[in-house]
């Protein structure tokens, strides 16, 4: 059994660690390996990355160019677009995209090409890991299989385990060594081997029973987020209707020291994690028959958090005479959240898409955010790109609204209450004092 084998290499460190896809979650850990003192060997198909890496240069916020530098130079860290060197590792962490197609299903690719290529190269003794986002079963049913068609046998030739990635990024407290790592294996062996090989770059980690109970737990957390950000959304629209300030009561309830965790309502849910990973749960349960109602609730409550924000501006656009056909909106902050410059899944470029398919003439302001592009399968405005526009005075003083979409921190919103006439604000990004000296109305969700 090449358990003992295993873990023998990961305790004197002569453990090879491959890690395929080097994004915000391959690349800090395989540094983390390699600052450990392991050979770590980083597996990318974009060339770009790899050449940055092997230049000692850094694509991710969380990962300093000094610490790529520092491994090179311990001659602890390669990057390849050739995955034949998949036969050199004795470990190999798949760390690549689960996207979801157009039609809300799992996208399956990007593990299955990963899965391929270490078929076509692997060797007996060694350990893989998964660590991309996936639904429950996806290592015993989908990577088993395939390296046991490729005649390796399970506990003697390799050792197959899950384990979720928690990476936040830019979480400048949780960085992959103090964030608990929760390991399951397809086999005790390579749960025992998956889970040693975590903790000497982790300070703590959580052994489950099975591949499977992993690939839950993750789903269960962003879940989790999903739904409750839905019954945030939710009680926005209820607070609302019944003349209360939303935030006022979020923060009262969150004085309660247990038993409570606070969400806030927003323009909508964004990112790579959120949106899509409760997909994953609710498509995997319907093959067994099962509607997960919640995942589906909370999709069609933070779906339609757009259109409510469309609403509440023409609501308020309405009361000044002004159509939305025609008006001048500028929208502040399009980035998923505030203080950084990440557009995926951005519900921003909803609003911004349904103004534009009601005859809105739109702008936006965002310091992070360069350019918005818009996939035309989506849209139905006219989807052309926008570029970000200088927050000068005529900008806006011209606008007949402005909704603030993320709150970012870097923007003067006094200055925006002084020159506008009317806000809508999606996160409550205006405190009291802000709102009780504004010249202009403000619509709070
Ligand atoms: N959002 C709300 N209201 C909230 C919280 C979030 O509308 O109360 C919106 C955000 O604006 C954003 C979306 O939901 O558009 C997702 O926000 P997020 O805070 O969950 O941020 P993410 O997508 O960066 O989530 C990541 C996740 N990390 C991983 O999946 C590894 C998540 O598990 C973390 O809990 C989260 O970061 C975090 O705590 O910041």
């Amino acid at each position: 059994m090449i358990k003992e084998e295993i873990k023998k290499q990961i305790e004197d460190k002569t453990a090879r660690i491959g890690v395929i896809g080097l994004g915000y979650v391959g690349l800090p850990l395989v540094v983390e390996f390699a600052s450990e003192g392991f050979e770590g060997i980083g597996f990318e198909v974009d060339r770009k990355k790899v050449e940055a890496i092997n230049r000692g240069e850094s694509y991710i916020v969380d990962v300093p160019s000094e610490d790529v530098a520092a491994c090179l130079e311990s001659k602890k860290l390669t990057a390849t677009t050739d995955f034949s060197k998949i036969a050199d590792c004795d470990v190999v962490v798949i760390c690549v995209p689960t996207p979801l197609r157009k039609t809300k299903d799992p996208d399956m690719s990007y593990i299955i090409a990963a899965g391929r290529e270490i078929c076509k190269y692997m060797r007996k003794g060694q350990l893989v890991i998964l660590e991309s986002t996936t639904y429950p079963g996806t290592t015993d049913e989908v990577l088993q299989p395939m390296f046991e068609e490729a005649g390796f046998k399970l506990d003697e030739d390799f050792l197959l385990a899950f384990s979720p990635e928690r990476v936040d990024p830019g979480n400048p407290q949780f960085q992959t060594h103090n964030i608990p790592k929760v390991v399951g294996g397809v086999s005790e062996d390579s749960t025992d081997a998956a889970s040693f090989l975590y903790s000497k770059i982790v300070e703590s980690v959580h052994s489950v029973s099975s591949a499977r109970v992993a690939e839950a737990c993750k789903l269960w957390e962003n879940t989790f987020r999903a739904i409750n950000i839905g019954m945030a959304n939710e009680m926005a629209k209820l607070c609302k209707t019944l003349g209360i300030d939303t935030w006022e009561v979020v923060r009262a309830a969150a004085t309660k020291p247990f038993g409570f965790m606070a969400f806030y309502p927003g323009p909508g849910l964004g990112g790579h994690c959120i949106p899509l990973d409760p997909h994953y749960l609710s498509w995997k349960a319907r093959q067994h028959g099962f509607d997960s109602r919640f995942i589906s609730l909370a999709e069609e409550v933070n779906s339609n958090m757009p259109e409510y924000v469309i609403e509440l501006a023409s609501e308020a656009l309405n009361d000044d005479r002004k159509p939305v056909n025609g008006s001048k909106v500028l929208v502040l902050g399009v980035a998923y959240k505030k203080n950084i410059d990440d557009m995926r899944e951005s519900p921003a470029l909803s609003v911004i898409d349904l103004l534009r398919a009601k005859g809105a003439d739109v702008v936006y302001h965002d310091p992070y955010v360069p350019e918005v592009t818009f996939d035309h399968a989506y849209t139905i405005g006219d989807g052309e790109p926008l570029s970000n526009q200088e927050l000068t005075d005529d900008l806006i003083s011209d606008s007949d609204c402005v909704i603030i979409c993320t709150d970012h921190s870097n923007v003067d919103y006094k200055r925006v209450t002084e020159l506008s006439s009317l806000i809508i604000d999606t996160r409550n990004a205006l405190d009291e004092d802000t709102r009780n000296g504004s010249k202009a109305r403000i619509v709070r969700l």
